[in-house]
């Protein structure tokens, strides 16, 4: 099955954020293929009875070493849209994540961010100034983030979307997020050695909190075990730059 045909029979706005998501990244980036460790690419599991389908996207570009969009639908129960872009340690540029979890039509937890990967969480200006222009929606119900979730800006948005009109807002904001990170990133220079050990640090330290997503953590141990799930979770989901 080609991941066309799963994301169109996920909820509207993970169809919708994935396909925003991929024509951003064409429009600006010259983008090659990312190969996955084999075999991840296309996973099949069961979560309860239920078959647990993941389909991953992965590129490359000049400024990200990779690029990964994942779909996943455990039967009619749970929908997933997973997105980081891990920019090359190289470039002192944020990184962009985003996840969306839904189920029987109402997306639960809909999140994005560009996080800072220096440990003193500041965004470069360029960003800064760009992200404070943005108007925040007003949404009705936003969530509180977990304990592991200080990796994240001050323009993180973690909402419960509860309209049609919310998803929309959602996703536009999203894609001014990656509007604005795609040509902040392009005008990037590369930064020293020294520097880049900081930067490292900071992807470092992000991976590591991302890791601590239990709830992430629970679905992939049910439906494929506890080995294969750390498995995944440190070398697909928040793998570290060789
Ligand atoms: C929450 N992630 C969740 C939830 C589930 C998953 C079931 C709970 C939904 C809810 O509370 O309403 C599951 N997410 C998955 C699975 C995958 C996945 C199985 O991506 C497999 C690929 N998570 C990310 C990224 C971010 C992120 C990139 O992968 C942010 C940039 C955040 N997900 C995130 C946060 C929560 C969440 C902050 C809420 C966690 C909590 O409330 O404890």
């Amino acid at each position: 099955m080609s991941s066309i045909s799963l994301r169109e029979q996920q909820h509207p706005l993970i169809c919708q954020l994935a396909n925003c998501i991929e024509s951003v990244w064409h429009k600006h980036l010259d983008l090659s293929p990312y190969h996955l460790p084999a075999e991840l690419g296309y996973v099949e599991g069961k979560l309860e009875g239920e078959k647990l389908v993941i389909e991953n996207r992965c590129y490359q570009s000049k400024q990200f070493r990779k690029m990964h969009l994942e779909l996943a639908r455990v039967g009619n129960m749970l929908d997933i849209l997973h997105c980081v872009m891990f920019p090359h340690p190289e470039y002192n540029i944020p990184m962009f994540g985003s996840d969306l979890v839904g189920g029987r039509g109402q997306i639960s937890a809909a999140i994005a961010d560009l996080s800072p990967v220096n440990l003193q969480r500041i965004l470069p200006e360029g960003y800064n100034t760009q992200l404070s222009k943005l108007t925040v929606p007003n949404f009705s119900q936003p969530r509180e983030l977990p304990e592991w979730g200080n990796i994240f800006s001050d323009f993180c948005i973690f909402v419960r979307p509860s309209s049609v009109e919310e998803e929309t807002w959602f996703l536009n904001h999203v894609e001014s997020f990656l509007e604005i990170h795609c040509s902040q990133a392009i005008a990037s220079q590369p930064i020293t050695e020294l520097e880049m050990q900081e930067v490292i640090a900071g992807q470092k330290n992000y991976c590591t909190k991302q890791q601590q997503n239990d709830k992430t953590r629970r679905v992939l141990e049910k439906a494929f075990g506890v080995d294969w799930a750390e498995n995944y979770m440190t070398k697909v989901l928040f793998d570290l730059p060789a």
